[in-house]
């Protein structure tokens, strides 16, 4: 802990110095601009893993830019919200959240949506990902029965929310529309034992939290930013029971944390652990550590991660609480494996406790010199 110290003056003088000698040491971050224009050669193509929460495509390994095939299709079904509860989703490729997407930075990606034959309504995407009008809202916009093509060069990287930018936009995000797009950087993300997908959302239904059968949208609850549901990955109990997330203890596990909103900022914490390291926002960078709970704005999202030291059930939650216990914002992060009592013993005893006549006097004479403080 103890570092030798200079004294103020003279280690500006040693400052001073090197800087005049031309040779203090530039981080390799300065060297650089990260506002810089990526554009490497493209070599080859491939076409995209995609995948539905909360699974993530592997990292990606190769060390050039690749023509990247993204095919996703739009479309309009029927899922449950929470137990017993339907709702008219519309979504980008089968499940709210839409399909994880994984590119690399400098990836030239091309872009097949496909609005299928027996939606009702037009559908476009608006990827944050993209540098271009309307993050490629115009440039997909198509009735049912059509597919658009683009392309846009992923150069930033990030983790980035993509969502249908369809008038009316609310209504279209309200209805399951959004979901992730991981740009990675060219050096790849540091290695981790397991990744998964998290993306808070809200459903806005006519019928109260519980009401059992097919639920209608409504506008006015949407506009007031009362939800009856607050939930992870589309639904209330999709991160629970068999849904839940895994890890063992000693491994190293990354959320890639995504808020379809519409509405809601998302006060996102893990009952029981601390993030390691936060890239704040999904920038590139690691913002801070040890963290407890990460704030995910509507249209943004988080990285975080953490290892798992002892086993237990972790909750995942929404802090703002009644949104977790209340409306469904709960996800469950289950962990197995060998037990650590020198970080966590459990509860090793239950003991009672008598009220005392002291005690009662001791309560009552705090209470009021509190009271004659006032
Ligand atoms: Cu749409």
């Amino acid at each position: 802990m103890q570092r030798a110290c200079l004294p103020p003056t003279s280690l500006l003088s040693t400052l001073f110095a090197l800087l005049l000698l031309g040779t203090f040491p530039l981080s390799s971050s300065a060297q650089t601009n990260p506002n810089d224009v990526y554009l490497p050669p493209i070599e080859g193509e491939e076409v995209a893993v995609l995948t539905d929460a909360p699974e993530v495509p592997a990292p990606i390994t190769r060390d050039y830019a690749t023509r990247m095939i993204v095919n996703l299709d739009v479309i309009e079904t029927v899922d449950e919200i929470a137990p017993g509860v339907e709702y008219n989703v519309w979504t980008f490729g089968g499940e709210v959240p839409g399909k994880f997407i994984r590119v690399r930075e400098g990836d030239m990606v091309e872009f097949h949506m496909r609005n299928m034959p027996d939606s009702r309504m037009p559908h476009n995407i608006d990827l944050h990902a993209v540098t271009g009008t309307g993050g490629g809202a115009h440039a997909t916009l198509v009735p049912p029965g059509k597919e658009a093509v683009m392309e846009f060069r992923a150069l930033k990287p990030g983790l980035y929310v993509y969502h249908c930018a369809t008038t009316p936009v609310g209504m279209h995000i309200a209805n399951g529309m959004y979901g992730l797009i991981l740009v990675e950087p060219k050096e790849g993300l540091p290695e981790v034992d397991r990744e998964y997908y998290v993306m808070q959302s809200e459903f806005y239904t006519v019928g109260k939290h519980g009401e059992k059968g097919l639920q209608q949208f409504d506008l006015q609850k949407a506009i007031d930013e009362n939800p009856e549901y607050v939930v992870f990955n589309g639904g209330k109990g999709k991160m629970t029971g068999t849904g839940a997330i895994e890890a063992s203890p000693g491994e190293r596990v990354r959320l890639f944390v995504g808020n379809g909103g519409p509405n809601l900022a998302s006060s996102f914490h893990v009952i029981g652990e601390m993030f390691d390291n936060v890239y704040g926002e999904a920038g590139t960078r690691v913002t801070q550590n040890n963290v407890q709970t990460t704030t995910v704005p509507p249209g943004g999202a988080a990285v975080v991660d953490f290892k798992v030291d002892v086993p237990g059930t972790y909750t995942l939650v929404d802090h703002a609480i009644f949104r977790a216990f209340n409306k469904g914002a709960i996800g469950i992060l289950k962990v197995e494996g060998e037990k650590d009592p020198n970080i966590f013993s459990g509860q090793t005893e239950v003991n009672d406790v008598k009220p005392t006549t002291s005690d009662a006097k001791a309560t009552d004479s705090s209470t009021e010199s509190g009271r004659k403080k006032r």
